[in-house]
């Protein structure tokens, strides 16, 4: 399982052959960028015996493939992470050095592939790291945004949207690869035509546009076992004008039109997490990955397999929410119209091969596409989804006779839209939650009728992290320390962390395990400083949320808490205190106006608090701008307390809330997501609990009976909080400007509900929590045992349990093995 030998002297050598070769220039003449593309193009070099190796190995012993479909792939930088998967990192840092080069400056020259929103990105990213790490075949499918995230600036405390070019000096581990290109069809009319021989009728797409997919490969490295498994993202190309068929050559409007539709279809990804906008072009981009990559499955299989009746055998592909579902009906198509199989055949194999993974119960993110669109964009598809669900309908009918309700409830195409969960239930042979709570929401609630349907579809895959890049990269100083103690088998085996266990009550030990913590506190004061301009005191509390700015994630309870311990120190300036600074992180959806407003009361919050003197340093408020994989690596490293505040009910898992675990920060949230399997590993007495649980908050929504007006009159902290958003204490040259978000807590005319997230009825038993925070940290020795349990007790979060959990129970692979030569 070792590594090939890393030879220094050849990867110097090869550094500056590649600046030669590539900028026509010495390395002394070389930016940091274009040291960065050498040092990334000598890596490659590394890998690319393996990742041929790889392929070899597959193809040799022709085992069943997973196809991970996801619209998103949060991968943030790749050289740091390829070079610790080689295990050749620290070799290349000594390397660099003897030229004069620091790696971290290296490092942070790459851009971030940034080919997602959040959670459920940045999950597929994980995973095809375990994936590789395991041993087992695996092909991650999406798109090639040319765009990805938008990066945020702050500027006069709002959010303003930058593209992301993250192509524009190259992008040196990718591999294009034209010989797997693909044509996608759009639009057009099915022609049917009867064949008296076979007795079939056959459907013909015509008139339609189409666009060629050209997929480009990342290597994906496995943690020092050779193996190198393959993203493969696609990008569209316009095809060229000799291809068009006969019928259209000469139409020189369709050629330009086909051209647009290539452009377009990939120019950006849609920077919505957990919501739904339901845009014409956002279904283009769903069916031209999925066609492309269900279309280049089939012909892998096809090359060593006869029997496409088998196909489930050697694939399986595994939908990252319900956005890649039009797979089902892309495969049935194929295997209908280009592979002659009956519709019982066909089914039998879709049914065998798709399963489905959901990552939400926000309604807002629920996918519905009208038909009169899908029918027009995708008419042969939508036509096989219309007999799937005749199907269905009829299966419903027969097992609840005369009961419409469950049909009106449960019909994949009805009230005029698609309704792609459903889709995606009928045609899969799993479903999966991605936390227990969120599993049993879903069983009991969400999906009740369709578990009641068919239970035996139902289970649950609690998420998990990488600690390869989110401990071994990201907190290295911790990395190394726990290596001293335990060994590094946990780089690969993360529940032997809980070895850590003897050393919690041993001074010496936790001394050193908080002064890394401490190191990480400088580490990221000196980037606050840097992009901020303001300075922290590592000595505080560092008090962290950081994650996609959502109202049901209640970033708004934690800065309205602020706001009232601001009112506190304020009216009781010899309160002890002790010092806090709460960070935040956090991108809105660039339509997504409260949210935007919180950010901008975030910043007129830290900007009052920042800069009075008279509470000495107290407090600080800090919104790191453009929060961002690369940067969260340095972010929980350096935290404290972990904020998972999220109403209960309404976080699927969370996967952040791990990584803060992994670094040594308590939990500081509700009993929502995978925070209750958190407490469950770590102890309650380690971890900061409150709030309503997630029955108190469902019980609310269904039987109501919630009214925040009367915490507002009854509680007169939490009233002049409220107060000073609409009296200009945080906006003087505008006391009208936070009027939005007052009137969300209070006011039923400007929503359904009033206080939708249950902020007011969750704010005192939080600030209460957060009481707590304060008295157990005052204990130094209280707290480090508390800390290095987190980290001790983490072992579950790990993708790699996730991955072999989703292997034994839904994929079935086998695991293998690459030799190197
Ligand atoms: C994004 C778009 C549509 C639907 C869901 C999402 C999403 O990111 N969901 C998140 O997925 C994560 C991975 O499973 C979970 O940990 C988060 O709780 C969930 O919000």
């Amino acid at each position: 399982m070792t590594a090939k030998k890393f030879n220094k002297k050849e990867f110097i050598r090869e550094v500056k052959a590649n600046v030669k070769a590539l900028y026509r220039k010495n390395l002394e003449e070389a930016t940091q960028q274009q040291i960065f593309q050498a040092v990334s193009y000598a890596v490659k070099d590394e890998i690319i015996e393996n990742w041929l190796a790889t392929q070899e190995q597959y193809e040799k012993d022709d085992p069943k493939y997973v196809y991970y479909m996801s619209m998103e792939f949060l991968m943030g930088r790749a050289l740091g992470n390829n070079m610790i998967n080689l295990t050749i990192y620290d070799e290349v840092k000594e390397a660099l050095e003897e030229i004069g080069l620091d790696i971290n400056v290296i490092e942070d020259q790459e851009p971030d592939a940034a080919l997602g929103n959040g959670g459920l990105g940045r999950l597929a990213a994980c995973f095809l790291d375990s994936l590789a790490t395991l041993g087992y075949p695996a092909y991650g499918c999406g798109i090639r945004y040319r765009y990805g995230m938008f990066k945020q600036k702050i500027e006069d405390g709002y959010q303003v949207e930058v593209p992301d070019n993250w192509l524009k000096d190259g992008n040196p581990f990718e591999l294009r690869r034209p010989e797997y290109a693909k044509e996608v069809k759009f639009g057009g009319y099915v022609r049917v035509e009867y064949d008296e021989k076979t007795g079939r009728n056959y459907y013909k797409q015509e008139g339609y546009q189409s666009v060629r997919a050209v997929p480009y490969d990342f290597p994906i490295v496995g943690y020092n076992n050779n193996i190198v498994n393959t993203l493969r993202i696609w990008d569209a190309e316009a095809i060229s004008e000799f291809q068009l068929d006969s019928f259209d050559k000469g139409d020189y409007r369709k050629a330009v039109e086909q051209e647009n539709l290539a452009r377009n279809i990939v120019e950006v990804l849609y920077p919505n997490d957990n919501h739904y906008a339901g845009k014409e072009l956002r279904l283009k981009q769903q069916y031209f990955f999925i066609s492309a990559s269900v279309q280049e499955a089939i012909a892998k299989y096809k090359k060593n397999h006869d029997d496409i009746r088998k196909f489930y055998e050697k694939a399986t592909f595994q939908l990252n929410d319900t956005h890649p579902t039009v797979a089902v009906a892309e495969l049935m198509r194929i295997l209908l119209d280009e592979e002659g199989l009956t519709w019982d055949e066909a089914w039998e194999v879709t049914s065998k091969t798709c399963a489905y993974t959901n990552h939400t119960i926000m309604a807002e993110a629920l996918e519905k596409w009208p038909i009169e669109l899908f029918s027009r964009l995708l008419p042969r598809v939508y036509q096989i989804i219309e007999e799937i669900n005749r199907r269905f309908v009829a299966q419903i009918e027969a097992k609840y006779p005369g009961d419409f309700e469950k049909v009106r409830k449960m019909a994949i195409i009805f009230d005029g839209q698609v309704k792609m969960a459903h889709l995606a239930i009928a045609a899969g042979y799993s479903v999966n939650g991605v936390a227990q709570l969120h599993t049993e929401i879903l069983k009991h609630q969400e999906l009740k009728d369709f578990y009641e349907m068919m239970p035996e579809k139902f289970n649950n895959k609690t998420n998990g992290i990488t600690q390869r890049r989110f401990l071994l990269h990201g907190n290295p100083l911790l990395a190394s320390w726990i290596t001293e103690h335990i060994g590094d088998e946990w780089i690969t085996d993360l529940p032997q962390l809980s070895k850590l266990k003897v050393y919690v009550d041993d001074p010496k030990a936790q001394q050193e395990f908080m002064n890394i913590k401490y190191q990480n506190k400088v580490r990221l004061a000196k980037y606050i400083q840097e992009h901020n301009g303001i300075e922290v005191d590592p000595r505080s509390i560092f008090d962290v949320q950081v994650k996609r700015l959502h109202e049901y994630k209640r970033q708004l309870l934690n800065i309205l808490h602020v706001m009232y311990l601001y009112n506190q120190i304020k009216d009781h300036p010899e309160m002890d205190f002790y010092p806090r600074t709460f960070i935040f992180g956090a991108k809105a959806a660039a339509g997504y106006r409260r949210a935007k407003l919180t950010i901008k009361l975030i910043n007129s919050v830290a900007d009052v608090i920042n800069n009075d003197a008279s509470i000495k340093n107290k407090l600080k408020v800090v919104f790191i701008e453009d929060y961002r994989v690369s940067n969260a690596e340095w972010i929980f490293a350096a935290a404290d307390v972990s904020e998972q505040i999220s109403t209960a009910s309404k976080e699927a898992s969370g996967t952040g809330n791990m990584k803060f675990m992994l670094n040594g920060a308590p939990t500081l949230g509700t009993m929502d997501g995978a925070n209750v399997e958190i407490v469950e590993e770590v102890g309650k007495e380690n971890a900061f609990i409150f709030g309503l649980t997630a029955d108190e908050v469902i019980n609310y929504e269904q039987n109501g009976g919630y009214h925040p007006e009367n915490i507002f009159n009854s509680d007169q902290d939490i009233r002049r909080v409220l107060m000073q958003l609409i009296n200009g204490e945080y906006a003087p040259d505008d006391p009208e400007r936070f009027r939005e978000i007052y009137d969300s807590l209070l006011n039923t005319k400007s929503s359904d509900r009033a206080d939708t997230y249950f902020i007011l009825a969750d704010f005192r038993s939080y600030a209460d929590a957060q009481k707590r925070v304060e008295e157990a940290y005052r204990d130094e020795a209280g707290w480090a045992k508390m800390a290095m349990l987190n980290t001790a007790c983490s072992g579950k979060f790990t993708s790699d349990r996730t991955i072999q959990q989703y292997v034994d129970e839904i994929w079935h692979l086998q695991k293998e093995t690459v030799k190197v030569k």
